[in-house]
């Protein structure tokens, strides 16, 4: 709930004046008035003058009492603000007892020490812990923890905390106490306490070194049976970790507890990780296809961390792509083995280009490792993770898998147990592999998606084909010329029977491959491979190896042909993806909204379909025209609205052309065959609905009544879910929602894809809808996944009624950021992010837009965090 504040700069960083050894916590819980005990073993840091003052951060806390080896501090030997607790006069070293008070109830930020569901939970990264007790909040300080918890036996049977426990018994008045040893050092932001009435389902895993490791998932009583894809994947994830990275766990037990009031995924405090019970609960009849998907990859990403992130963690926030981007690469790499690797690519560079290039273009871009930010939760963001994952996955591409590898172990073996900066990763990879990474490091310093130009010329007398690449990167706040980057560029070279053709660079002796991986490190550079023996099409940046937008002037003949014979499947959807982005773009230019679908296009498509040899989840991908969000980001000026009536009308156009088509593959797949979660089935399904999806856009009875059969007869929430996607954008499709409704009442998960569903509508009167859903039984707007079900899904995913051209969607958007924003200041920030691209709609609703930011900023009282976002936002158009 802070006041907008000074910008913290990256480049004042300086080394903590003085360091915690040791930290003793008790907590004595209480929903009011929970009492710390901390008892603190500091000692002044090396080269620090002796009369710097010793500055514990604190937020929101009642000073009881401090002790200074043992003598009680009077009032006047330390000072006290609502930011910090500082202490004038400081031994060398010293012991430190203070006794703070604070109301978890009342903790409405989920910051720090709350209840959920009558359930106290801790959430302490980024600054968390100063909401807890006087700190040296900082992720360069590591101790040593020790947490005891007292607290009432009936109302709070399990009491948890980050290590080992050591300890337990009883006391008077119905309590018992239970004492927790972390024995590694770890900053205060993976703190965690966890108290209340949880069931556990429980699993092992024995190490290659002979550790048992207890796997514990705790979960509200009555939720144990939805567990198990949990607990298999952090089994699975323990083992991956071990043969890929040699990364074994380190405590007797890896504890999960599921909590419904979260501001975010996951959160991997040592030992003992908080997971949003969206990405624990799972079983086929409440959980999609993606939400098993989602679990998997959040286990693996949370348990990862123990390595990247917890044993050597970030010296500082600016730092912060060190353990979240290279957590995200390990994570993705994980799905990857475990799926397919295609797919798995595939969806990751939509979400990349989605939102991350849409922020690297936008008010809020900056680099990798930022420079300055005011709050730091607002950088928990697309381009320090995403876009941190592709700099990491260039690493490996340009140092090869074994390459890779050896960085990462030296880099374990030089930092385990340190705080350390991303140059400390950069300088791993390199001294492993005797390479050059200087250049390198401007992946982390510049904002902004490179553009790469290219230009492909056939000499057919010298048989040879040259490649002309120029690169450059648009300007960024703050950011105005940029410098090139090292850039791996992955290519193949097909002739037009689609055979990769060998790969000879002029002035090599011998063609190496048909695949290979040119490293860009220039403005412009030209390749001229020889022995060519026909006019190539180009295969370009393979496997998406680096995160840029690549230009080349393909004809639609050739992207028809990539669509076939590309080996690359990444290149394959990408072929596919830009023919349909090119219709789509030149549909909305003209205002097409009624003419049919280009018969070129469409043959396309049906070859897709007919090509039994494909993976049904690629052929999935690559039948679904790209979203409206990515559509808008290659406009300026945009009519949003009259964006989605141009997919909307191309996507009717399709379901019309290749009807015959669409109906056999849907009746192939639906076989009726009970539900399995594994990579073939839940290929067919994916491909089934997408079937679905587009001959629901067909008004005939045929159609409403599959939508009906699959709605009613599905023995799973992907296909159940899928119809009544479909069904609700019908006329006939009202009762369906309703008796989903009804059916799902008591269920918080499945409940809240029922409200983003109908958030996420098109038809109209869809924002009256979500008003009216505000006061539903089951929405609380103190409950972030129903926030962001209901309020974000609509401001975010809604183009279509968010933009209308009255305002209301903007201004219904402003009035709950600022409702919000008294509440839940982080929360709040993540939705004002709905205003990021004002500047790109056309004049009238750019107006409306400002208007509402101008709105926000004005309001008293607003957090930095919401300040920063929206200030932030206007400047885009100054
Ligand atoms: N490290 C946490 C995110 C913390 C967000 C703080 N606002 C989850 C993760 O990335 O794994
Ligand atoms: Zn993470």
């Amino acid at each position: 709930m802070s006041l907008p504040r000074q910008a913290i700069r990256r480049l004042d960083y300086t080394a903590p004046a003085y360091l915690i050894d040791r930290v003793d916590l008790t907590f004595d819980l209480d929903d009011t008035a929970t009492r710390v005990t901390s008892r603190l073993v500091l000692q002044r840091n090396a080269g620090t003058a002796a009369d710097a003052p010793l500055v514990l951060n604190g937020e929101a806390l009642v000073l009881e009492s401090v002790k200074l080896d043992g003598a009680p501090l009077l009032p006047d030997a330390y000072t006290l603000s609502d930011e910090a607790l500082t202490i004038p006069a400081m031994p060398d070293t010293a012991i430190l007892e203070i006794v703070t008070k604070i109301n978890p109830e009342a903790n409405t930020a989920l910051s720090g020490l709350y209840l959920s569901s009558g359930n106290f939970i801790t959430q302490c990264e980024a600054e968390g812990f100063r909401r807890i007790t006087f700190y040296l909040d900082r992720p360069d300080v590591m101790a040593k923890f020790t947490t005891t918890i007292i607290a009432d036996r009936t109302k709070y049977p399990v009491l948890l905390s980050n290590g080992n426990r050591v300890g337990e018994g009883t006391l008077d008045k119905n309590r018992h106490w239970v004492k927790w040893v972390d024995p590694f050092k770890k900053p205060a932001y993976l703190f965690a306490l966890v108290a209340g009435k949880f069931v556990a389902a429980t699993g092992s895993h024995t190490t290659p070194s002979g550790r048992n490791v207890a796997i514990e998932i705790y979960v509200e009583p009555g939720n144990a049976d939805r567990c198990h894809h949990a607990l298999s994947a952090a089994q699975k994830a323990m083992a991956w970790d071990e043969q890929r990275f040699g990364l074994e766990y380190d405590l007797d037990a890896y504890m999960i507890v599921a909590t419904n009031d979260f501001n975010m995924g996951a959160m991997e405090n040592k030992g003992l990780n908080v997971f949003n019970s969206k990405y624990v609960l799972a079983k086929p009849e409440t959980a999609t296809d993606a939400d098993f998907d989602g679990i998997e990859s959040v286990v693996a990403h949370e348990y990862f961390h123990n390595w990247t992130g917890n044993r050597v963690t970030c010296r500082d926030w600016f730092q912060l792509s060190l353990k979240e981007g290279l957590t995200v690469y390990r994570d993705q790499e994980f799905s990857s083995d475990l799926g397919s690797r295609a797919v798995q690519r595939i969806q990751n560079v939509r979400g990349l280009r989605e939102y991350q290039f849409a922020e690297d273009a936008g008010p809020q871009a900056h680099p990798v490792r930022p420079d300055e930010y005011q709050e730091i939760n607002n950088f928990y963001t697309w381009t320090v993770y995403e876009k941190g994952s592709e700099v990491v996955r260039m690493y490996a591409t340009l140092l090869g898998t074994d390459g890779f590898r050896k960085g990462m172990d030296l880099y374990f073996k030089r930092h385990d147990g340190q705080a350390v900066s991303c140059d400390d990763f950069r300088a791993a990879m390199a001294d492993a592999n005797g390479a050059d990474l200087e250049q390198f490091g401007r992946w982390y310093s510049q904002a902004g998606t490179p553009v790469l130009d290219v230009e492909g010329v056939y000499d057919e007398a010298a048989q040879t084909y040259t490649l002309t690449v120029t690169q450059s990167c648009p300007a960024t706040p703050g950011q105005d010329t940029k410098l090139p980057f090292h850039i791996p560029l992955a290519l193949g070279l097909l002739d037009r029977r689609g055979q990769e053709l060998p790969l000879q660079l002029e002035g090599e002796p011998a063609a190496t491959g048909t695949s290979r991986v040119l490293a860009l490190r220039e403005a412009t550079q030209t390749f001229t491979f020889i022995n060519v023996p026909y006019h190539p099409v180009p295969s370009l940046l393979r496997d998406f190896s680096a995160p840029v937008k690549l230009d080349y002037p393909y004809s639609d003949d050739d992207l028809v042909f990539l669509m076939a014979h590309d080996n690359d499947a990444f290149a394959r959807w990408e072929a596919a993806n830009q023919y349909a982005t090119r219709l789509l773009l030149q549909r909305y230019r003209n205002g097409e909204t009624d003419t049919p679908a280009p018969e070129k296009f469409v043959a396309a498509m049906a070859a897709v379909l007919n090509d039994t040899r494909l993976d049904p989840a690629l052929a999935a991908l690559m039948l679904t025209l790209p979203s409206d969000a990515a559509l808008f980001e290659a406009l300026a000026d945009v009519d949003p609205q009259k964006l989605c009536a141009v997919r909307q009308s191309l996507k009717e156009a399709l379901a019309r052309s290749l009807r015959p088509q669409l109906l056999t593959t849907y009746q192939k797949l639906n076989t009726g065959a009970p539900y399995r979660y594994d990579g073939e089935a839940v290929a067919g399904r994916a491909l089934k609905n997408v079937c679905l999806d587009y001959l629901a856009e067909l008004d005939e009875p045929l159609t409403a009544e599959l939508l009906a059969n699959q709605y009613r007869h599905a023995d799973n929430m992907t296909d159940r879910l899928a119809a009544l996607k479909a069904l609700a954008q019908r006329d006939d499709g009202e009762s369906f929602v309703d008796d989903f409704g009804k059916i799902w009442q008591d269920d918080a998960l499945v409940l809240d894809k029922w409200f983003a569903l109908q958030a996420t509508s098109s038809r109209p009167g869809a924002l009256s809808q979500v008003q009216a859903l505000m006061s539903h039984p089951a929405f609380s707007i103190r409950n972030p996944n129903k926030v962001r079900a209901l309020i974000g899904a609509f401001c975010q995913q809604n183009l279509q009624h968010f933009h209308a051209l009255d305002g209301y969607g903007y201004a219904f958007a402003a009035d709950r950021i600022i409702e919000l924003d008294k509440l839940n200041p982080q929360i709040a920030a993540r939705l004002a992010s709905c205003f990021n691209r004002w500047t790109r709609v056309e004049p009238v609703r750019r107006a409306l837009m400002r208007a509402e930011l101008e709105r926000i900023t004005r309001e008293p009282g607003l957090s930095g965090d919401t300040f920063e976002i929206a200030s932030k936002a206007l400047s885009a158009g100054t």
